[in-house]
């Protein structure tokens, strides 16, 4: 089994329902295990700052998947979603990313982890956070150390809604 930490993020249409859309599908998909999810935070685009507030989480799952078919997964969901590619960093209605697949670094010409701009992005690092309160190996305590210098108010993250309100999302298996 694969320890995998997903991003996720939506700015189009009724972004709640969208979270609780690509999670569905993920739960849905026999040799994907969701672990856990962050709570929700509000955050000021990153990039291409002309655009509607994010609403941003992570997730960890545990999966057989390789990494490469894990990025297709991801792929499928955003397809599933509907979303259609205008421009990079432009608006979105989801985009799954993997930051983490185990404590490997993958450089092909598809993927990247962990993922190259994580470390600089708030809307990432504060929902990582939260759900790996002990950060185990060099990646994860990377993480921590750095979120450490950020300003989560400069950065524009705010938490929109609790992990432990759990209307939030369907249940996990
Ligand atoms: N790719 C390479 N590595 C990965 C990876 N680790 N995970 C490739 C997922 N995909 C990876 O992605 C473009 C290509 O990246 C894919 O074909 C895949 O093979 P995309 O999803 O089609 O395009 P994109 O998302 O516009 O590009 P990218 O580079 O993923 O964008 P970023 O850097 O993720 O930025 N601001 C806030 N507040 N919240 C956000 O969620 N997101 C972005 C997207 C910008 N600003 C944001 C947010
Ligand atoms: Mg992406």
């Amino acid at each position: 089994m694969n320890d995998v930490y997903l991003s996720i993020g939506t700015n189009i249409g009724e972004r709640y329902e969208n979270l609780q859309h690509a999670i569905e599908l993920l739960i849905g998909k026999e040799r994907v295990e969701v672990v856990r999810i962050s709570s929700i935070y509000e955050t000021a685009a990153v990039g291409y700052t002309d655009q509607a507030d994010f609403l941003n989480i992570v997730v960890y799952i545990r999966t057989s998947y390789s990494s490469s078919e894990m990025l297709k997964v991801c792929q499928a969901v955003e397809n599933e979603l509907g979303r259609v590619r205008e421009f990079r960093w432009g608006p979105r209605i989801i985009d799954l990313d993997i930051l983490l697949y185990n404590h490997e670094n993958i450089e092909t010409e598809s993927l990247l982890v962990p993922h190259p701009r994580m470390y600089e992005r708030a809307f990432v690092l504060v929902p990582l956070i939260e759900i790996t309160p002990t950060p185990v190996g060099e990646q994860l305590q990377r993480a921590h150390e750095t979120l450490k210098q950020l300003n989560c108010q400069e950065e524009g993250i705010m938490l929109w809604k609790e992990s432990s309100d759990t209307r939030f999302m369907p249940s996990l298996k």
